[in-house]
């Protein structure tokens, strides 16, 4: 929400319970602007949406707003006064800052391509560096404002704060609204920073949006773009240990705030015309005030009875002005104003009525109340309250509302004359309806979107919001058959499978000690029943010892993968062992006595042959740092390779090989150089050393990665943990034979 208006005063409620806790709100402008006037910095109460429907429950429950005060303050300025019920903490912004972070990506990047514009986008990776500093800072404020209770996190200029708040307090209830759109998977996938922005998102435990259609397509680039799973009955998400949950929530206005200003205020001297369609917007492409002035010229070509009775009255407030997008379209709708004025004036009339500018409530009100017609026609449109103040201030003699279907509005405003503003024709001909409706079919409509409007409003919505972000959801638990077919179902497709799966962390979950990490009783059922499939082959691939990952699996007639695949024996398969290993072992063995020399309790070396691995898992938790930092420089230093794993860093000798080549050597050795026409390929794994593996079955198999979309990963799904892991196998182990 932008902030238009000048102060008004502030609407209490009796709808909010004042014994709940206070609430941390977070949003790219405060409920206060400073503003340069002719006696220095003044204060002044933003309102708008956003504000209206927050500002009472602070002030009700207390707590803090964090954002950005609209200008430079000088250091020694203070925002919050005394007599507030709330605290103000301001966050300033440099010009860069404000230029590449707000003018930058927030409305030449994230604006356009939510509403569906990807034409009008652009993306620069420096504005996104500064979008993310920013987004830090106000994550940072979030964390400093030591306020227990809910943290709300408002819009699209902050999509990465959740996440950067979640990392400073792990503890923290942290909700998200978007009040715009958010757009399609084919759209959103255009986003270079997509990952970055739903992982951002995700750091929340509710993420709430206007309307079904934008969680729908949240949801669906979750499931797509980051392989997270997705329950979409109940639109809960798993992030790893944690449950997201997601909602619709259709903000509304404060109705009788505008109904009570309809009612008072004076009435609007007209001039001429008898009849007036109403455009209000902030000057912004989405807006469709083009293709609105073009269906009003269609309108008076194709019904002159109009002519000289219509006005069209458009105020467009000044927005996003440093934006050249918004200089252009300004220029645009000046021509075309002039154009259908210069076509169509009379000595008397002129057509259309454009205002560039903002005006006070009461006045706005007026105009409303007394407009025959509004025509709210975006061409996208995350809510839009205009159409929303329109009805509630339609107290007399009932108006019309010309309403697109591209805002989230139309979802529930089906009594307005719904339209598509790219056809100008049908928004033409809507108009023409409109200005000729009967009476009481004016009456009827009218009647049912008051009603709604009146019961739906922001204080019901704030209500919601709340109750929805104070309670938990419950956990997905671990995916169910029906998601395993829907992932795999049609990927298997009678082939035989070839399945790949780590040990620690995948198999087993991650213990103190490795000798602790043992299989489930289920797991080894699943994998004993792959084994005696003969439509399905299992290798184990760990960056254990080979002897010692067999001996814990203990199942027969799997293959056994070794020192991350450097070693390998299995049914059918030449037991392999890497040429280059022999001459490593008494390189490893000083290497392990080096690493022993650090010496520090609960640090201790794992020899494997020609590879070894430094645990310190039981170490104390704030040695870890130092202790691997200690490690890399000695593997290093040795001419090692290495590679970090959980609480625990690895050697290998240097030699080209990793669990990627392991996989590729066993499906070739065992299903011939064309494998990949013969074989599905599945792999599930942990950690970094099976990326290499992850990254070179991409678009060859279908891989997991266990873990939480946090981790960057190859992997085309994730798993959340174990347990699902084990759910998987079993599916597997009982799916339908080919
Ligand atoms: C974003 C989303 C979503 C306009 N002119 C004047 C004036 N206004 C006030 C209106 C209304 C507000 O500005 C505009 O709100 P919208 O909802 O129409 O649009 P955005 O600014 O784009 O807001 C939108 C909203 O966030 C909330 O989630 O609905 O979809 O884009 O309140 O009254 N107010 C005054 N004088 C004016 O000249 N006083």
């Amino acid at each position: 929400m932008e902030d238009l208006t000048p102060p008004g005063p502030t609407p209490e409620h009796p709808e909010h319970p004042a014994d709940e806790q206070p609430i941390l709100a977070v949003s790219h402008r405060l409920p206060v602007t400073m503003h340069r006037g002719p006696r220095g910095l003044e204060r002044r109460q933003s309102t708008g949406g956003l504000v209206t429907a927050l500002d009472p429950v602070l002030r009700k429950r207390g707590g803090t707003w964090i954002g950005w005060p609209g200008t430079r303050l000088p250091p020694e300025e203070q925002l919050s006064a005394p007599s507030d019920p709330y605290r103000i903490v301001p966050i300033p912004l440099s010009d860069t800052e404000v230029s590449r972070y707000y003018y930058g990506l927030s409305n030449r990047t994230l604006w356009p391509l939510f509403h569906c514009l990807p034409e009008r986008a652009r993306f620069d990776r420096r504005d996104w560096e500064i979008y993310e500093q920013v987004n830090l800072r106000f994550a940072e404020a979030a964390a400093d404002a030591e306020q227990e209770g809910l943290v709300w996190i408002h819009d699209y200029q902050l999509l990465r704060t959740p996440l950067y708040l979640r990392r400073l307090r792990r503890g923290a209830r942290i909700a998200f609204f978007l009040h715009i759109p958010f757009p399609p998977f084919d759209l959103f996938r255009i986003l270079p920073w997509y990952r970055e922005v739903l992982r951002g998102l995700l750091a929340a435990d509710l993420i709430g949006f206007h309307v079904e259609g934008y969680a729908h397509n949240f949801m669906d680039c979750v499931e797509r773009l980051l392989g997270v799973r997705v329950d979409w009955q109940s639109r809960r998400i798993q992030q790893g240990e944690r449950t997201v949950q997601v909602g619709h929530f259709p903000l509304g206005i404060d109705f009788d705030l505008f109904d009570q200003r309809a009612r008072s205020a004076p009435r609007v001297a007209r001039e001429g015309a008898e009849k007036v369609v109403l455009g209000v917007d902030r000057l912004d492409y989405t807006k469709g005030i083009p293709e609105r002035i073009l269906a009003f010229e269609r309108l008076l070509e194709l019904h002159p009875e109009h002519r000289e009775r219509v006005t069209l009255l458009q105020l467009a407030v000044p927005s996003r002005g440093e934006v050249t997008e918004y200089q252009r379209l300004k220029r645009e709708i000046d021509e075309l104003v002039g154009n259908v004025n210069g076509r169509f004036a009379t000595a008397t009339w002129s057509p259309i009525r454009y205002l560039y500018r903002s005006v006070p409530p009461d006045l706005l009100c007026a105009l409303y109340r007394d407009a025959e017609v509004a025509a709210v026609t975006p061409l996208r449109d995350g809510m839009n309250l205009v159409a929303k103040e329109y009805v509630a201030c339609q107290v007399d003699d009932p108006g019309v509302l010309v309403l697109s279907r591209l805002t989230g509005a139309a979802e529930t405003m089906q009594e307005a004359l719904l339209v598509t503003s790219y056809n100008v024709d049908s928004v033409a001909s809507a108009l023409h309806r409109a200005l000729t409706m009967d009476e009481s079919e004016r009456r009827s409509r009218m009647l049912g979107l008051r009603r709604r409007e009146r019961q739906n409003n922001v204080y019901v919505w704030v209500n919601a919001f709340l109750r929805a972000a104070q309670t938990t959801p419950a956990a997905l638990g671990p995916p169910r058959d029906a998601d395993f077919e829907r992932w795999l179902g049609g990927f298997l497709n009678g082939l035989p499978l070839a399945l790949f799966v780590d040990y620690d962390g995948t198999l087993t979950p991650i213990v103190d000690h490795p000798s602790r990490a043992l299989l489930s009783d289920n797991t080894r059922a699943a994998l004993r029943t792959l084994a005696s499939r003969p439509d399905t082959n299992v290798t184990v691939v760990s960056g254990r010892a080979l002897a010692g990952v067999r001996e814990l699996v203990g199942v027969e007639g799997l293959t056994y993968a070794g020192n991350h695949g450097m070693e390998i024996v299995g049914p059918g398969l030449e037991p392999f062992r890497h040429e280059a290993l022999a001459g490593f072992e008494e390189k490893t063995e000083e290497l392990a006595r080096s690493l022993d020399e650090i010496g520090a309790p609960g640090a201790w070396v794992e020899k494997k042959g020609a590879t070894l691995t430094f645990h310190f898992r039981e170490a104390e938790e704030s040695a870890h740092h130092d202790l691997a930092e200690d490690a890399r420089l000695r593997i290093e230093a040795a001419g090692f390779d290495l590679r970090d794993a959980h609480c625990a860093v690895e050697a290998r000798p240097p030699i080209a090989w990793d669990k990627g080549q392991a996989v590729l050597h066993v499906l070739r050795n065992r299903y011939g150089p064309d494998w990949a026409e013969s074989v599905r390929v599945i792999y599930i794994g942990d950690d970094q050393t099976d990326e290499d593996a992850l990254h070179i079955l991409a678009g060859l198999g279908v891989t997991f990665r266990v873990g939480s979309a946090d981790t960057p990963t190859a992997a085309s799904r994730l798993l959340s943990n174990v347990a699902a892991v084990e759910a998987l196998l079993s599916w597997l182990a009982e799916r339908a034979r080919s």
